[in-house]
């Protein structure tokens, strides 16, 4: 049985136990009905191929206010007016919620866990203080660290960027605040560090000079690189597109565009993507297209798992329950060979209107179901159905002879023009798109 955690006599989610798995027919809304941790499914157990990670803003920060409402949900660790306090309450509550959960892993800001200090030295023991004490959390629990990063769109200083802001004071502060997060990151062993740029974007381009915020942009990475190898740092470095929200328009906007931008100032050894599904819809994307566009340049870092909402067009951060869309996803990580150094990382936050704590629970658990159940689909899909057959095999004309010699670029414009007329029109063949969602459902 695994062990779950708390601190003294203070349990802050009590009359909750471990999460247990109860199979589908439990009514228990508190058992997994789908993700049994230890179940194999080619060789590997759920747990290694999903990777799970609860997040620390939303989780144990967010407290469901709006653009139109204070916050509706109060926590049991915000129990003093001194933010130290408190921190370390709510990493007590963290880890009792991580281990009761069973999660393998979770991710933070630097703001998340440690308030923002008077000074920089201040803000940076604040941290150091914090990390200190996450480290002897993780070695008693044997929870580790997916990532972590810098809230560095926050505090009303970043209002015009952070490494993109015009005024060269502010991306001075970015940088203390990601060399600390860094030296975080690295002491608790964290195996990747994200960038999501939430405030690296213009509102107008009357009053930006988008190249030049672009090549500041890529500086302030490479410092940030050469100093996390240079403390050790042996992760992947992860940009986290979005289109918009909170800048009218960023310059992460979404995979095609980073992996250019990466690719542009030679980053891509070090740095690779971390897709939120919300952040794809967001961008007129699907999540799954997200995923192969990293795929296929050999880019995936990690996931942000979460959904939007069809009706809204802005980022709703809701849990992702959506069996579909996730098997599409679980299709592109499975074809990938699953998600290596990366995970699953719950980048979602229950309803205003959820106000009991077990619903953290619930919703974490329904997310955890979702994906154990798509990872089973697109398994069986893959295994037992020759829809990858079928793809590959629209292809077969580029196998052998001419098409074989154009893709390895032995042909010329000429030569392709002369084949064409030679073999005159060309037969129509079906793209069978009806077939191929028919076996999704055939499998859910
Ligand atoms: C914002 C978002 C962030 C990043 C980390 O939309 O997704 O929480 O994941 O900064
Ligand atoms: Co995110």
């Amino acid at each position: 049985m695994r062990q779950h955690y708390f601190v003294g006599d203070h349990e802050y989610f009590p009359g909750i136990g471990n999460i247990p798995y109860e199979g589908r027919e439990s009514d228990n809304p508190l058992a997994f009905k789908f993700y049994q941790h230890d179940r194999l499914l080619g060789g590997k157990t759920l747990q290694q191929h999903l990777r799970f990670a609860v997040c620390y803003w939303h989780t144990f920060c967010a407290k469901g206010s709006d653009a139109f409402g204070a916050d509706s949900q109060t926590f049991p660790w915000d129990i003093s007016s001194d933010m130290m306090v408190c921190a370390r309450a709510r990493m007590d509550a963290a880890f009792e919620f991580f281990t009761k959960l069973g999660v393998p892993y979770y991710c933070f800001h630097d703001r998340d866990m440690a308030p923002e200090g008077a000074s920089v030295i201040e803000s940076e023991q604040n941290l150091a203080t914090m990390a200190t004490l996450a480290k002897e959390r993780q070695d008693v629990t044997g929870m580790k660290l997916l990532w972590g990063t810098a809230n560095v769109f926050g505090h009303p200083r970043y209002m015009n960027g952070a490494a993109t802001n015009p005024e060269f004071s502010v991306v001075t502060h970015a940088a203390a605040q990601v060399k600390a997060a860094l030296d975080a990151t690295v002491l608790l062993g964290g195996e990747n560090y994200v960038f999501w740029g939430g405030r690296e974007g213009y509102s107008t381009l009357l009053n930006s000079n988008t190249r030049r915020e672009l090549d500041h942009l890529a500086r302030f990475l490479e410092l940030a690189r050469d100093y996390g190898r240079s403390i050790g740092f042996k992760g992947n470095f992860l940009i986290e597109p979005k289109p918009m929200e909170p800048c009218k328009h960023q310059y992460d906007f979404d995979a095609q565009t980073v992996i250019g931008f990466l690719r542009h100032y030679r980053l891509a050894d070090d740095f690779k993507l971390n897709i939120e599904a919300n952040h794809a819809t967001l961008a007129g994307h699907s999540f799954a297209h997200e995923l192969q566009m990293c795929t296929d340049a050999g880019l995936l870092g990690s996931i942000d798992a979460n959904r939007g909402d069809p009706q809204n067009g802005w980022d709703t951060d809701q849990f992702p329950t959506d069996l579909y869309d996730a098997v599409h996803a679980m299709l592109v990580v499975l074809a990938d060979g699953g998600l290596n150094s990366g995970g699953f990382n719950f980048d979602a936050r229950v309803r205003r209107e959820s106000v009991d704590l077990e619903d953290i629970f619930v919703a974490h658990i329904g997310g955890m179901d979702t994906f154990a159940r798509a990872l089973d689909v697109a398994y069986q899909i893959r295994h037992s159905s020759d829809l990858s057959a079928r793809k590959l095999g629209r292809y077969t004309s580029f196998d052998s002879g001419d098409g074989a010699r154009f893709e390895q670029g032995s042909m010329s414009l000429v030569s392709l023009r002369d084949l064409a007329v030679n073999e005159g029109e060309p037969v129509s063949v079906s793209g069978k798109q009806e077939w191929y969602e028919n076996v999704i459902n055939q499998y859910l």
